[in-house]
């Protein structure tokens, strides 16, 4: 089964053209077999599409109904156009080459009118979704079950007050499972939409925690007994739609994880916007993330700095995507997590190559990125200021301290003998420069 080629009859492989070319349907930066830090660009950036926003949204907002047209919306019939959506999907990925691509079960195939109907219409989609993978090579990076769309989740899944409604987001959960399985899919996510609460004072935190880590460690049992071998992600997001309690940030997560003891199978998946909803920024997440070795993969994104909305913008960023990527190099990479293109393309973008422009300026942006983040790590200023200022402690009574050998009193009588320290430069501004003549 070949993918077809009339969804974007005018766009043919975007190529790798290098800064001098003109060509808006080009690479500029991303030279997918470029050698960075010993590794393809391909690899260090494990590139995905986001099913959802580029296949599925159609840029509705809360003052308005979507202004997108999808000419896979060729039938009244829910499952066929499903069918001609997957069909369109990999017809963008052929041409874009990303190597990878998410979804959640609900972008992929329609919901039916019962449990079985879902999990049958989910089934016929994941067996055509096989064929065009194995067509194209083209990899799944993580699934998802969307548990925050449909009404009966207005007041949570996992952690609703109503049990019934808990069981339907199991249902989904376990079909989603299958589904990233059959797929090979090297994660899974939850990302708790509904989650949380929308008023303290008709909510137990306590108790909706502790559902919800009944209901994950359910998951990775279920996942773990059919072969699922990949991390368990969460994604923190602070609020929007409802204001959450588990999963404020990655600092939280990782609480709650450890509240849970899950912190064996799941990891984080960290994203942009949401970073900077929770008033941090991308890499100060991505950085709690993996100083506790819990990051597990990117949701590339970016917000607005005039609001306060997860407003999923392409990143297009420079410098939010130097510092992410020092933060990956440092981290020894990303796999088996990527960069998902976790973004959608604005209201009023309605040329459908503008989902091809989005996407090239994500992947050239993260492209470049990449290769400031290795001159700026293996610039030997770079580890002068950051590392050099914790000199002290490598050797003589601050190496005591640092391994746990000091107490209070020592502190003391040697605050007392020594007087007062000197005051040693933060050199902010001579880092800062560093960044920037890498940039410019
Ligand atoms: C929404 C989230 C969502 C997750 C997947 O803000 O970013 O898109 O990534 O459910
Ligand atoms: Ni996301
Ligand atoms: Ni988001």
């Amino acid at each position: 089964m070949m993918h077809s080629n009339q969804y974007f009859p005018d766009v043919n492989k975007i190529e790798f053209e290098g800064r001098d070319s003109n060509n808006p349907l080009a690479f500029t930066w991303y030279d997918e077999s470029r050698i960075v830090a010993g590794q393809p660009m391909k690899e260090h950036l494990r590139y995905a599409v986001a099913y959802w926003h580029s296949f599925y949204n159609e840029n509705g907002d809360p003052f308005g109904a979507g202004t997108r047209i999808f000419p896979w919306d060729r039938s009244s019939n829910p499952l066929d156009n499903a069918k001609y959506r997957l069909d369109a999907a990999f017809e963008f990925f052929s041409k874009l080459g990303n190597p990878f691509y998410c979804f959640h079960d609900r972008d992929l195939a329609p919901e039916g009118d019962s449990v079985a109907e879902s999990e049958k219409n989910l089934k016929e989609l994941v067996s055509l979704a096989a064929q065009y993978q194995k067509e194209t090579g083209l990899k799944l990076l993580w699934g998802t079950a969307n548990l925050f769309s449909h009404p009966r989740y207005m007041n949570g899944a996992a952690t609703n007050p109503d049990f019934d409604v808990v069981c339907h987001a199991g249902a989904q959960v376990k079909a989603a499972l299958e589904a990233t399985v059959e797929l090979g899919g090297e994660n899974y996510v939850f990302w708790g939409g509904r989650e949380g609460y929308t008023h303290l004072f008709n909510t137990r935190m306590k108790r909706e925690r502790d559902n919800l880590g009944h209901f994950l460690r359910a998951a990775r049992d279920y996942g773990r007994s059919i072969g699922f071998n990949g991390n368990f992600l969460i994604e923190p997001k602070p609020m929007e739609p409802t204001k959450q309690q588990y999963d404020f940030d990655a600092a939280t997560v990782i609480g709650f994880l450890r509240e849970q003891d899950l912190l064996d199978d799941f990891k984080l998946n960290i994203e942009g916007n949401h970073a900077t909803l929770a008033g941090h920024s991308f890499a100060h997440d991505l950085t709690v993330a993996s100083e506790a070795g819990l990051l597990g993969s990117i949701d590339a994104n970016r917000g607005d700095n005039q609001n306060g909305w997860d407003t999923d913008y392409f990143p297009t960023d420079l410098r939010d995507a130097v510092e992410a990527m020092i933060v990956v190099l440092e981290n020894g990479g990303i796999a088996p997590g990527g960069l998902n293109f976790d973004a959608k393309i604005r209201r009023n973008s309605t040329d459908p190559k503008d989902l091809f422009y989005a996407h090239i300026g994500g992947m050239d942006t993260f492209a470049r990125a990449l290769i400031i983040a290795n001159n700026i790590i293996n610039d030997p200023l770079y580890a002068e200021l950051r590392d050099g200022r914790y000199q002290s402690f490598e050797s003589g009574e601050g190496k005591a301290f640092k391994e746990g050998n000091r107490s209070l009193e020592q502190l003391r009588d040697r605050a007392a003998s020594i007087g007062e320290p000197a005051r040693l430069s933060g050199r902010q501004e001579l880092l800062e420069n560093l960044f920037n003549r890498q940039m410019m």
